[in-house]
């Protein structure tokens, strides 16, 4: 293939993809005005939140703590430090949708995307989300730069459910 070719292939490709917000960068996530329900959540309320967990980020591909664990109901501010020198993300979402997300950033690294669960964050600073955990099940978050996740640049979250709900 000419190298026009593929040029064009690479832009054009994105637009056939579905519902990836493509727009500036934030150095926070926040709640916008009408949050969207996901299968992991929804954007949480400063106000709302009762715990925060602190991550680390490195280059050396991986998120400390790897494995959290949340009650259903809670909502939780994570506080993302960065302290390599590579840029990194943290991206949270169900497993199938991260890995869905991680070949679309291999395919197209230049991708900017901004949704309220991720945060994107430069070398020695400092990112948050605020997330609002309102569904039980197994969830994961991962920095989705391409190679990062494959890499192993990634994490669980459990998110049990309320204490008396329903089975
Ligand atoms: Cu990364």
């Amino acid at each position: 293939m000419k190298p026009s070719l593929l040029l064009i292939a690479l832009l054009a490709a994105p637009l056939t993809q579905p519902a990836h917000a493509h727009g500036e960068k934030k150095p926070v996530a926040v709640a916008p005005a009408a949050a969207e329900q996901t299968a992991w959540g929804i954007a949480g309320k400063p106000a709302q939140v009762n715990r925060t967990v602190t991550l680390d980020m490195t280059d050396a591909m991986r998120f400390t703590p790897d494995t959290l664990t949340v009650q259903e109901g809670e909502t939780v501010r994570f506080v993302v430090r960065h302290t390599g020198r590579m840029r990194h993300e943290m991206v949270i979402g169900t497993p199938d949708e991260l890995a869905k997300h991680a070949a679309l950033m291999a395919r197209f690294p230049n991708m900017e995307h901004d949704e309220a669960y991720m945060v994107h964050v430069d070398p020695g600073k400092t990112g948050e989300i605020v997330w609002h955990f309102n569904r039980a099940g197994s969830f994961e978050f991962a920095c989705l730069i391409a190679g990062h996740y494959e890499a192993g640049m990634r994490g669980t979250i459990t998110v049990t459910p309320k204490q008396g709900a329903a089975k």
